[in-house]
């Protein structure tokens, strides 16, 4: 953090601090007013810490609050912020940061009912008792109750759709650098986790200074936060557009806004490929593999795969030839090993693999099954998602908007099915080399039962069911709800089976594995929603599907154009989950794809 976020964090928190102490108003804001001026300022103002008349010429800032910035400056503490949180306990500082609870209702909920934290305040609220208390209704109450839930869901993890764009546009600019030869993302975002922790870049390059000041130095640097000629760590600005989504699931810094931790790696290019394996990971993927090396008189790091002998200084540092080191599939072959996707290497048993698995790719898609339209919640007229669909070559599109009972997406109704259907057969007409499904996205409501009738269902060209609504329900009813609807025998696809959000709602958590049986003999496809808010299936949900014998299905669920681009994202979860082609509908040609939908809506 620059000195001036430092030092406006501090006032701001004072001024929180004297607020909940009942203090002077005044006062109060005028450290509020201080630390605008200093976040706003666009000098850094450690500089001016020699010259008090400078600090106090600027508006906002007086004498008093020019000293606590000297003393800052100095010692690297405010004496009175220090003072101050002793008074005030550390748990009420962390109430105020819910979202909905400021100041003054904070200091009522301790003075009143001597909450300090936020379990305290968990359990006024649990127990009703909180509204006996002024400005304490039940809408406000219920948001305070949801700020707290979504607070504790947050893993701090960031969402893959948002780190992707930033890792490859990281990657592109090092490619750039004078004397990089090779640059790559590792780690958790290499292997396609549906989150990640932080950003790991990997280059070689003969110029390792060069590279370290080119990475630090990057737009979009926040702060650097250890740099050395091999290793550097900065924290890197987020620009999300979260579209319909709105923005608070991300964490970031108050004044900064949403932020990543990168992490960079400078390697030899002789030694690229131990190193990319190596920060790719995972940490228990790579303990199986030193272990498998060591069994075979071999000792691998992040430089090679070396003989193994008694020496204690790494071979690297005797010059030592390595067996392997350039490239991963060499290390592999020198471990006895097919090389193995990045997606897999998670210690699930892919060191029995005897030869590399044919996993799912973007390239085999060729249909998208989930899309809609302006007639319920797509930003995307008909004509628009049709040409979006062929634009990517695919074969096959199915208009699947919102069915009745998602009233607020603007589901349709039979009448209004009708009308859509007019114009879809008119877009057929003119349409060439696309074949188009006119289906629904019908709700499964919460007892199982479907939002049309089975005469309705029939009659669609395709059927996608999907949990919409009741997500919080135990696992015993919803287990009940989806077979239900597994059942239904115009249903071909299951959509985002749970309903979860990630870092948002768990969504429903009913029994898999009756799931996955009900599943494959019913001839459902359980659906991969390829947004990365969704990713459900979940990657183990895919494993476990795969293993019994499911179809899967990869779907953008389209809603605007660039929803289309989500589709890495899906089909990483289902590499993930070890997944190949033919298990998925949508690599399907299309009259097996037709055939295979067809059964199930007879003409
Ligand atoms: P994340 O960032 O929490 O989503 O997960 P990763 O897997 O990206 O983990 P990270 O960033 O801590 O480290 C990147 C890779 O570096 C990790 O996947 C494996 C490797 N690595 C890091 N620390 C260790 C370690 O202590 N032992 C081993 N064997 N590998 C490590
Ligand atoms: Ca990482
Ligand atoms: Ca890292
Ligand atoms: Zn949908």
């Amino acid at each position: 953090m620059s000195f001036n976020s430092d030092v406006a964090k501090r006032l701001e928190e004072i001024s929180e601090m004297l607020e909940l102490l009942g203090e002077n108003p005044f006062k109060v804001n005028a450290h509020a007013r201080a630390a605008r001026a200093v976040e706003g300022s666009s000098q850094d103002l450690r500089g001016l810490t020699d010259h008090r008349a400078a600090l106090v010429a600027i508006e906002g800032i007086g004498p008093k609050i020019a000293d606590k910035i000297i003393e800052f400056a100095k010692t690297g503490r405010m004496t009175e912020h220090d003072e101050l949180s002793a008074q005030v306990p550390a748990g009420l500082m962390v109430v105020l940061a819910i979202p909905g609870l400021g100041p003054k209702t904070v200091r009522m909920l301790w003075q009143e009912r001597q909450i300090t934290d936020v379990a305290g305040l968990k359990r006024i609220i649990e127990d009703g008792s909180i509204l006996d208390l002024p400005r304490m209704g039940k809408k406000a109450v219920e948001k305070i109750a949801n700020a707290i839930r979504f607070a504790e869901q947050d893993t701090g993890r960031l969402h893959i759709g948002v780190a992707m764009p930033v890792a490859r546009a990281i990657v592109e600019h090092m490619r750039r650098v004078p004397g990089v030869t090779e640059a790559a993302y590792a780690g958790s975002l290499r292997r396609g986790k549906e989150s990640i922790g932080d950003i790991d870049i990997l280059v070689a390059t003969k110029d390792p200074a060069g590279a370290a000041a080119a990475f630090t130095g990057m737009p979009g640097v926040l702060a650097v936060l250890a740099s050395g000629e091999r290793k550097c760590s900065v924290r890197f600005a987020l620009e999300v557009d979260l579209g319909r989504w709105e923005m608070e699931g991300l964490k970031g810094d108050a004044e900064e806004g949403p932020s990543v931790q990168v992490d960079l790696r400078v390697v030899d290019e002789a030694s690229w490929g131990a190193a990319l394996m190596y920060f790719t990971g995972s940490k228990e993927h790579n303990v199986r593999l030193r272990e498998r090396a060591l069994k075979r008189g071999l000792t691998l790091n992040e430089y090679g795969l070396f003989p193994e002998d008694s020496e204690d200084t790494p071979p690297q540092q005797r010059g030592v030839k390595p067996v392997a080191s350039a490239a991963e599939a060499e290390i592999y072959g020198g471990l006895g090993l097919p090389s193995i996707p990045p997606e897999i290497r998670e210690d699930r048993g892919e060191l029995a693999l005897t030869e590399t698995p044919r996993l799912i790719e973007v390239g085999d898609i060729r249909a998208e099954l989930h899309a809609h339209t302006t007639e319920s919640d797509g930003s995307l007229a008909l004509e628009e998602l049709v040409a979006g669909a062929k634009a990517r070559g695919f074969h096959t599109i199915a208009v699947t908007d919102h069915s009745k009972s998602s009233a607020v997406a603007g589901g349709l109704d039979v009448k209004r099915l009708k009308k859509q259907r007019e114009a879809i057969d008119a877009l057929r007409e003119r349409t060439e080399g696309m074949t188009i499904l006119h289906g629904s996205e019908v709700d499964i409501l919460s007892d199982g039962r479907m939002d049309f009738d089975d005469e309705t269902l029939a009659w669609l060209d395709v059927v996608v069911a999907s949990p919409h609504a009741a997500l919080g329900q135990d696992p015993a009813t919803a287990t009940n709800r989806l077979l239900r609807a597994i059942e239904n025998p115009h249903v071909n696809i299951l959509g985002h089976p749970t309903g979860r959000l990630i870092n948002r709602r768990p969504g429903l958590e009913p029994a898999m594995e009756e799931v996955y049986a009900a599943a494959r003999e019913h001839d459902v496809a359980l659906e991969i929603n390829a947004h990365w808010l969704r990713l459900d299936l979940r990657d183990t949900h895919v494993r476990g599907a795969v293993e019994a014998g499911c179809l899967i299905a990869i779907d953008c669920d389209v809603h605007q154009g660039e929803d289309f681009d989500n589709l890495v994202y899906g089909v990483l979860t289902g590499r993930r989950g070890w997944l190949p082609p033919e298990r998925c509908v949508n690599t399907w040609d299309r009259a097996r794809l037709g055939a295979w939908i067809g059964r199930k809506h007879p003409r």
